[in-house]
């Protein structure tokens, strides 16, 4: 039994599949809003976290370097760079106020957080001005004292003092209840790292050489000669957003982007640094996400793109590689799909595999140790033939206060609901 998700607007466990998609409480008129913000116990205060303060910005990071997520047997704790925090969480029209944090009184240490930031989601045939939670971390000296409920039901008030009462999350954890499930899929790039530090092991029908030869990427992007491979820059904005938004109609849930969140999403975050011809290969410092779109060298048309984030994760006891260095696939789109017959006939499926495959090579030349994608999207069209592996780490998907059917756009790839 849930103590505190049992009273919060979201399908219960054992609840019936339902027959219509819907908000599970209406949204309330500003006046009927608690207007100050819930109680913590003794000693802690809130407090709204300024993420353009170099200050600020380095405690939350500290915050979540130690205490932020681990897999099951801790072997390795997310380890967001400072930069991916102001791109998560600084997107276009973001509400401070949705950063929130605990800190303790007396000292002002920062023990707490959580934070939402505003965006359009799809879901089936509604459009939502919703927000989504991330960040979710109290500090491993306060767990199990119910702090997560108060931080929950105070992002929850923040969301609606702005008129937004419907939120999209995602967590590891099993909740009620999942609208989706998906699962972690590894690429493995630089075998005898991964190997040395355990995120993966040397099968005994294989030698370790066999396998770094298995796992071995060519050394230059397929399109990138052949179709017009190049990173994105600011002159295919609109031209991308036109492409995401087709694609991504092909799917169930999805967030809508206009052209300021596509250029938010894809272009920035991407550190400094000189960029253009063969700069493909070098990441820039403190590169967050890598995009790459395919222009047709005739027409000048973006006819695909790709991107993927950098992630790394502390590797929990190894001194000898203290980090691993993950890329996951983002988003990417291709014209191939609207093709008649392309994914009967086997097109679709191609053209995911050298599009993707091309973001293996970018990753494998950025140094990048393994390369993560979910069982969402289009995925599964490729995620065996390129080598990935099936993880173990399950990813659900979240609706607060919004009710509808399992999606089926949203699949995993052995049969988990
Ligand atoms: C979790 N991840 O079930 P019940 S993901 C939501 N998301 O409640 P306590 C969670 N709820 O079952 P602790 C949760 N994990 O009794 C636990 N819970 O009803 C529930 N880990 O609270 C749990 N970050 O304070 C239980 O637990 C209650 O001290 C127990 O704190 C939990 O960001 C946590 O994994 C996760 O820092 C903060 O373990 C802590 O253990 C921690 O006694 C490491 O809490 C980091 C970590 C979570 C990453 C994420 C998404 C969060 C979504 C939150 C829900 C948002 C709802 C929408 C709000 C906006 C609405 C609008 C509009
Ligand atoms: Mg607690």
């Amino acid at each position: 039994t849930h103590k505190f998700w049992g009273t919060q607007p979201v399908p219960q466990i054992g609840e019936d599949a339902p027959t219509a998609d819907g908000y599970i409480e209406p949204s309330k008129p500003p006046e009927e809003l608690r207007q100050d913000p819930y109680p913590l116990p003794k000693d802690f205060e809130w407090a709204t976290l300024d993420l353009a303060d170099e200050v600020q910005l380095r405690e939350l990071w500290d915050l979540l370097s130690a205490n932020y997520v681990e897999d099951d047997d801790a072997s390795f704790r997310f380890q967001y760079s400072a930069e991916f925090l102001r791109w998560a969480m600084q997107p276009p029209g973001y509400i401070k106020e949705w950063h929130v944090a605990v800190r303790v009184a007396s000292n002002k240490k920062l023990v707490a957080f959580v934070s939402a930031v505003p965006i359009s989601l799809r879901v089936r045939e509604n459009l939502l001005r919703a927000s989504e939670v991330n960040f979710l971390c109290v500090h491993k000296k306060l767990r199990s004292k119910r702090l997560a409920p108060v931080l929950i039901k105070e992002v929850t008030r923040q969301c609606n003092l702005k008129g937004v009462f419907q939120a999209l999350y995602t967590a590891g954890v099993l909740l009620p209840t999942p609208v989706s499930t998906c699962r972690y899929n590894h690429r493995c790039l630089n075998i005898p790292k991964l190997v040395n530090v355990r995120f993966t092991h040397v099968p005994s029908n294989m030698t370790l050489a066999r396998m770094i030869r298995i796992h071995k990427v060519p050394d230059r992007p397929r399109l990138l000669d052949r179709d017009g491979l190049r990173e994105m820059e600011e002159k295919d904005v609109s031209q991308v957003t036109d492409l995401y938004a087709r694609y991504m109609k092909r799917f169930g849930m999805y967030l809508e982007f206009t052209e300021d969140e596509v250029r938010h999403q894809f272009l920035s975050g991407r550190g400094e640094g000189p960029g253009g011809k063969d700069s493909w290969k070098n990441a820039r410092p403190g590169q967050v996400v890598w995009t790459y779109v395919v222009e047709n060298p005739t027409t000048h048309k973006i006819t695909d793109f790709f991107s993927f984030y950098s992630l790394p994760s502390t590797i929990i006891g190894q001194p000898k590689h203290d980090v691993l260095n993950a890329a996951y696939l983002y988003y990417y789109a291709t014209e191939t799909a609207f093709e008649e017959g392309a994914e009967d006939n086997g097109k679709l499926k191609r053209r995911l595999e050298d599009l993707i495959g091309d973001a293996l090579i970018v990753a494998d030349q950025a140094k990048f140790d393994v390369f993560n994608g979910l069982s969402l999207m289009d995925n599964v069209h490729f995620l065996q033939d390129l080598k990935f592996g099936l993880g173990d780490g399950l990813l659900n998907f979240y609706l607060f206060n919004w009710r509808t059917a399992p999606l089926a756009g949203v699949q995993s790839l052995d049969g988990v609901p």
